[in-house]
C-alpha cells in the first residue's frame, strides 16, 4: 500500500500531568478530519513505539477508555471537526500514553504522554 506524506497531526494535552485519580478528559477536534481518543498504560518502550497493523491502527485491547463519539462519551465513528467528546475514569499513579487510533494517525504521531503523579 502506498502512503503519502505524513501530515501534521498532533495530540496536545492540557494539562499533561495530573494529581486526581478520578479525571474526565474533554476532547476538542480543532483538525480538518475525524479523531479518535484513547488513553492506554505507557509501552515499555515508551510513548509512539506501539506497532502498527496492517490495517493501519494498533492493538487497541489495553484501551483503558475513549472518546470517539461527537457530541457524547464512548465509542463511536470518531469525533468530527469542531465537536468534542468525553471520558470519564480512574487512573492509578502512572505513566500513559494518550492516542488518535484513526487509521494510519497513531503511526503519523499523534501520541502523547501523560502523567499521573
Ligand atoms: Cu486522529
Amino acid at each position: 500500500m502506498m502512503r503519502q506524506a505524513p501530515m501534521m497531526l498532533r495530540l496536545i494535552p492540557s494539562p499533561s500531568s495530573i494529581s486526581a485519580v478520578q479525571v474526565t478528559f474533554i476532547v476538542t477536534n480543532y483538525g480538518a478530519l475525524n479523531h479518535e481518543f484513547l488513553i492506554l498504560p505507557m509501552p515499555a518502550d515508551g510513548v509512539g513505539t506501539r506497532p502498527v497493523g496492517s490495517d493501519s491502527k494498533i492493538n487497541e485491547s489495553q484501551s483503558l477508555g475513549e472518546a470517539s463519539t461527537s457530541c457524547g462519551t464512548g465509542l463511536g465513528n470518531g469525533i468530527s471537526t469542531g465537536s468534542r467528546s468525553w471520558v470519564t475514569l480512574t487512573l492509578c499513579p502512572g505513566n500513559y500514553e494518550l492516542l488518535c487510533d484513526a487509521p494510519w494517525h497513531y503511526a503519523d504521531g499523534m501520541y502523547a504522554p501523560f502523567t499521573v503523579s
